[in-house]
């Protein structure tokens, strides 16, 4: 490996390894022989086709965000593995501010994206709170959505060309960012929320967005859930400017609030909820908003903001539930249980009800949260020791409901008990097939994304 990265790129001692071999909540983890840090595409083939002909397995990681295990070695391993660290591989280049492209190598955080994108008076489609570490190789691998969803789509959508490598070392994918072309596989299609098992991404060619010059933010007190999805319904029929639509529960805007040390900008009652709508656009789109919150039913109070201050200030009641939730997870000395469920958003109430009742059962405390377009919930269980029993509870109702178990954070090794509730035998089948036609010797993440090891 010294001969490949170089020696100060192998990591070698326990010291160094271990903020690779956790993820940062501290529930997953296992040992990784050795950390292994390439400089760029030839380097990360050099490094997969030496682990293809040794038999050892490899996890790639970018800026260890993941939330369910699929960037950190497997706690029970059956050989021995490695980490592979994209995060040298972080150069922006060949902007392109007429088709509205970039390409970022896979270590480049989602933060320096959005920095390149306003660098040309352009912007990042996707967003997130933990835009500063997880980065576009990270985010390609687990499909991450975040706040921009509503408008953008999620990262597969944003991927116009990929370069990846395969397990024996070969590189794959093509990155002229041609918008429109069809010649078979498409790797951007293949790779994205793949979650390191067919491929390590090392580049990627991206979309860009316009920058808009008017902002506006809205935080919103609502008396029920149901009500916050009539005026989702009502925003994106009238509002194409609308950015963002977040859903912060009762629970979680008092651990915020708590957590930040001041009171929240509305009050919500049990029973409703706060909502943070965002709006952007070439002219204010501020008036519009007005026109149809003033016009729904079930707005008790709002919070408006213009400028990027005041908006942060706001911004921060959801954008730091994450932060809150560790910090509590921290006090109470145990790892947070999270889930990521999707489901139709009219079934988002129903899903709640079985959700908190999972928690007064198993005598954990949820702390629900997400991103209501996409029926999408975070369910945050603090002092959880039935985890099991929580999500099969959860997991099952979700797919009841016609949702999914994982809208955004992948299967990793958390969910993939679960996973037959969402595919079926032929699909699983299918996809193993896939998998050990490309990675024949099962080196890439083995564990993820499959009910059992290969
Ligand atoms: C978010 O939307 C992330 O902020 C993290 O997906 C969610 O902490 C979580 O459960
Ligand atoms: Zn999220």
């Amino acid at each position: 490996m010294t001969a490949i990265v170089g020696p100060a790129h192998v990591l070698a001692d326990d010291d160094t390894r271990a903020a690779y071999e956790s993820d940062w909540t501290g529930r997953y983890g296992g040992r990784a022989v050795l950390v292994v840090r390439p400089a760029n595409t030839h380097e990360v083939g050099a490094v997969l086709g030496y682990c293809n002909d040794q038999n050892v397995s490899v996890v790639a990681q970018g800026g260890n965000t993941g939330l369910v295990g699929g960037g950190v070695p497997r706690a029970e391993a059956d050989r021995a593995s490695i980490v592979v660290s994209l995060t040298r591989l972080d150069s922006v280049t060949d902007i392109d501010t007429d088709a509205l492209q970039l390409t970022a190598g896979a270590g480049t955080t989602i933060a320096q994206w959005q920095a390149a994108a306003r660098g040309v008076g352009l912007d990042s489609p996707i967003d997130f709170a933990a835009r500063d570490s997880a980065t576009i190789g990270g985010a390609i691998a687990t499909n991450a959505g975040g706040s921009r969803v509503v408008r953008y789509g999620t990262m597969r959508q944003q991927v116009v060309g990929v370069e990846a490598v395969l397990a024996n070392g070969s590189v794959v994918g093509a990155s002229a960012g041609l918008s429109k072309e069809t010649v078979g596989l498409h790797w951007p299609s293949v790779l994205s929320g793949s979650e390191g098992t067919l491929a390590i991404v090392t580049s990627a060619r991206l979309r860009l967005v316009p920058r808009f010059e008017h902002v506006v933010t809205a935080l919103l007190s609502m008396t029920s859930v149901d009500d916050a999805v009539a005026l989702v319904g009502q925003l994106r029929h009238r509002l194409g400017s609308l950015d963002a639509v977040e859903i912060v529960l009762p629970e979680a805007l008092a651990l915020v609030a708590a957590h930040l040390r001041v009171a929240p900008p509305v009050e919500v009652t049990p029973g409703g909820t706060a909502l943070l709508v965002e709006c952007a656009d070439h002219t204010d789109p501020s008036g519009a908003l007005d026109e149809v919150i003033g016009q729904a039913s079930g707005v008790t109070a709002t919070a408006v903001a213009f400028d990027a201050s005041q908006r942060a200030s706001l911004g921060r009641f959801r954008d730091r539930v994450t932060d809150a939730i560790a910090a509590r997870a921290t006090e109470l000395g145990a790892p947070t249980y999270k889930l990521d469920v999707a489901v139709p958003m009219v079934a988002v109430g129903r899903l709640l009800a079985i959700a908190r009742a999972a928690a007064d059962r198993a005598g954990a405390h949820l702390i629900p949260f997400g991103h209501l377009a996409e029926g999408n919930l975070h369910l945050n269980y603090l002092a959880a020791t039935d985890t099991t029993q929580i999500a099969d509870t959860v997991l099952e109702a979700a797919a009841g409901l016609g949702g999914t178990i994982s809208a955004e954070h992948g299967i990793g090794v958390a969910k993939t008990p679960w996973l037959h509730l969402v595919r079926t035998p032929a699909d699983l089948d299918a996809q193993r097939a896939i998998r050990r036609a490309l990675d024949p010797n099962a080196i890439l993440n083995p564990g993820v994304l499959e009910p059992h090891l290969p």
